[in-house]
Order: C-alpha cells, then structure tokens, then sequence
C-alpha cells in the first residue's frame, strides 16, 4: 500500500469535505509537545495551539492517560442518571477558580450560548426585564462562536453575511471604549455585557489597560452581568490564569473552553454563582455530551497541568522575550508594522511589500519549519503552547525573523 502524500489528503478533503476553511497547505500526522509533523515527516514549531486549544502541548502524557482510562471505563451516561465524575470535576473546577457552580457544555459557542441564556433568564427571574425585553452589550469585533445567536452578535461579515434573519437584543458599541458603554448601559433593559479580554479573531485588540475594570465597575453600578468570554484568553494563555486577574475583575458569568481539555476533547463550561445559575432549573438547559466522564477527567487532568506546570508564569516569562525580539524587526522590515499581545497570545500585523502578504509569510514560514496563519488578511497570530521553553522559544523567533528579512 503506497503512503498517501500531503497532496493526497488534501485532494481528498477537496472531494469529499465542506469547504468551510481554507487551510494552510500543511498534512499534520503527529503532535508532542510545541511540534507537529507532516506526512513527509517534517517537523514544524507549532505557534497556533489550535487556536489556544494546546496551551498544555500536544498530546499532553498526563491528559491522555486520564482520556484513555476514562474511555476504556465509562465515557456517557447522558445527564438522566448520575456518574461518579462529574461530581468530582464540578467540585474541582469550581473551587479552581471561585464559582459557586459551573454548568458543564463542549464547544465555546455552547459556554457562550449558555452564558447568554444564564443572563437572559436572571434579567427576567431577578433583575426583572419584562419577558422578551433583555438587552445585551456586545462589542463591536467580537467573536464567539459560529451558531446563529452569536453570530448574530458579530459586526464580521465573513461570520454573519446570509445567515439572516438574526436573534435579536445585542447593542453593538465599539471595544474598548467605556464611554460607549455608559451611554448604553443605563438602559434599564440591559441585562448584560459579554466581552473577550483581549480580542483574539479580531487581531489581537488588547484594551487600554483599566478597560476592564472600569466596565465591570460600570455593570456593578447598573445591575448589569459582566460575562467574560475566556475561550481564547483564559486558561494560562496571557500569562495570567485569566486575563481578566490583570485588572481583579471577577465576571460575574465565566466562560471557559479550548485549553480546558488540552486539545483532546471538546470541554467547555459556564461559571457563576448561585443567585445566577439556579436561574435555570431541571431540563430547562443541557446538551447531550456535556459533563460527560471523559470530560469530566480530560478536564481536571488539563486544569492539573496548567497549575503544575506554572504555565500561567512561562507564558508571561516567554511572552516578553518574545515581543521584545519581534519588536526589532519593526526597524529591519518594512512588512512589519506592528507587535502587540499579552503572555504568548501575539500578533505581528504585517504591511503587504511588494505583493507579499501575511498569508505569504506563513507559507515561506511553514517551508521554514513554523505553523502560524494570518487572521483578518494582514495580522499573523503566534500563539504557541505555553509549556514552551527560552531555547525553543529563540530557535522559533529566527524562524520568523528569517523569513521575514528573506520576504522579497
Ligand atoms: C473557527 C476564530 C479564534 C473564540 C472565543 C468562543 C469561541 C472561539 C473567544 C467558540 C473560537 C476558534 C473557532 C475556530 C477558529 C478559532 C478562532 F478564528 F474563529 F475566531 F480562535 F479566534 N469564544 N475560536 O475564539 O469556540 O465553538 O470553536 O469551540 O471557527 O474557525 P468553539
């Protein structure tokens, strides 16, 4: 049996598959740690972590041992009857981060979707909203998800254009901006503000430092829920363990997903104390896989590791050194305009030169041994695990800069 070629799969992605992404043309066969590598064998730095989803490393020895074990066990019982790992998991993750309870889903758009639910139920439950009134603030950039409600929420047309007609009760104000949020908040039919710490699909938006402390402030005062969405930014990913313990703000509804399993399954969750999350009651919310055992130990196995391996630390640590050298180029290259993150969520926005776009520089950068993708046209994402070290870390940053320098 000849070995199929990286031409191969992708010819049978084309034939067979949704052509939903356009991918880098990259055929990933194994992941350890910081690297992959294709089916010809070669070895690439991985700086994307499947959107933050690998914080821990590919195919992390401690995870993998919990999602075997598991699954040779008990992997659904479905939430009709109990088990005895949801219970454990649920104590664990609430007490890792502070939470009275957690309401256990799989993908990011699920926590997203059931934060939105937990507010809108408390604006009628609690707050009082007349039925079908709720408002909600989002900002403008964001993402979060790709289900129709939340795209409903987005200002991207690539994520919502004919996908009409939309949920309504989103106010759309642009990010990081506080005095567009005073003027909206004060409606007495806003239930909640739901915003990414850092604006990740965005480009990597990193607010004025005091944003978001100042819109917490702001939603305390008016009675309005500050929902964070973490998917991207928590879970060690900014050199915090959430980006929002930068500034001490403590949302009032957490979402969480990615990095929660390590890359091995899908794990997410919502977050929030009682007087929010006894808002919904038996059968009123749910899904099939959610709190399931293998999550359940996949999830306390991911969150272990983080703690373990200080891996919070090691991204601020390698975030600075990173940001420092990438900072140099802006005076050697002229496609490079700017350097901006937190932790080791990056990103260098390039000036196309010469005909050469980010996509360009990704692909000479993947011939070169480094797999990272532009979002938005100019803006190059680097987001590698977070277990990565100093000499790993420099050996990937002459990468860069090699390619960049070389980019005729
Ligand atoms: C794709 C983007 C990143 C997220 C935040 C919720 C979700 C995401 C802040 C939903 C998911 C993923 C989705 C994935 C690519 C990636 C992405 F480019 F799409 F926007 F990271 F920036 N909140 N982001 O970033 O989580 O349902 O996917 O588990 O759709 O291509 P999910």
């Amino acid at each position: 049996m000849t070995k199929l070629t990286s031409i191969d799969y992708m010819k049978k992605e084309e034939q067979f598959g949704a052509h939903n992404y356009h991918p880098l043309p990259a055929v990933l066969e194994k992941g350890s740690g910081i690297f992959m590598w294709d089916v010809e064998g070669k070895k690439y730095f991985d700086f994307l972590s499947a959107y933050s989803a690998v914080n821990q490393g590919h195919c992390h020895p401690k995870i993998v041992e919990a999602l075997v074990e598991q699954s040779q066990k008990l992997t659904l019982t479905s939430r009709a009857f109990y088990n005895n790992c949801l219970g454990d998991y649920e104590q664990y993750i609430t007490r890792y981060f502070g939470y009275d309870k957690v309401l256990p889903m799989n993908t990011g758009a699920e926590g997203d979707e059931t934060a939105l639910k937990l507010c809108r139920k408390w604006a009628y439950k609690k707050k009082g909203i007349p039925e079908n009134k709720a408002k909600i603030i989002v900002c403008e950039g964001n993402f979060h998800g790709r289900t129709i409600t939340v795209i409903s929420m987005s200002t991207d047309p690539d994520s919502y254009a004919d996908y009409g007609p939309y949920t309504p009760g989103f106010v759309k104000i642009p990010y990081n901006d506080i005095e567009a949020l005073k003027k909206e908040i004060t409606d007495p039919h806003v239930a909640g503000f739901i915003v990414e710490p850092i604006q990740g699909e965005a480009g990597v938006f990193v607010p004025d430092d005091g944003y978001l402390k100042a819109a917490f402030d702001l939603c305390r005062d008016n009675n309005v829920l500050f929902i964070a969405d973490e998917v991207q930014t928590g879970l060690g990913r900014t050199g915090r363990l959430l980006a929002c313990d930068y500034e001490g703000v403590r949302p009032d509804i957490l979402i969480l997903g990615k990095a929660l399993s390590g890359g091995l399954y899908p794990v997410s969750a919502a977050l929030a104390d009682d007087e929010i999350m006894l808002c919904i009651k038996p059968g009123e919310h749910g899904s099939t896989f959610g709190g399931n055992p293998v999550a359940s130990k996949v999830g306390i196995a991911a969150l272990e590791v983080i703690k373990e391996e200080k891996l919070a630390e090691n991204a601020y640590k390698m975030g600075k050194i990173f940001r420092e050298e990438m900072k140099t180029l802006e005076s050697k290259s002229e496609m490079v305009e700017h350097v901006r993150g937190k932790g080791l969520l990056n990103a260098v926005v390039i000036k196309p030169t010469r005909g050469k776009t980010a996509w360009d520089v990704c692909v000479v950068m993947k011939d070169n041994g480094l797999l990272a993708k532009p979002t938005h046209d100019h803006i190059i994402r680097f987001a590698p695990p977070l277990i990565i070290n100093e000499t790993q870390l420099r050996e990937a940053i002459e990468i860069i800069k090699k390619t960049i320098i070389q980019m005729k």
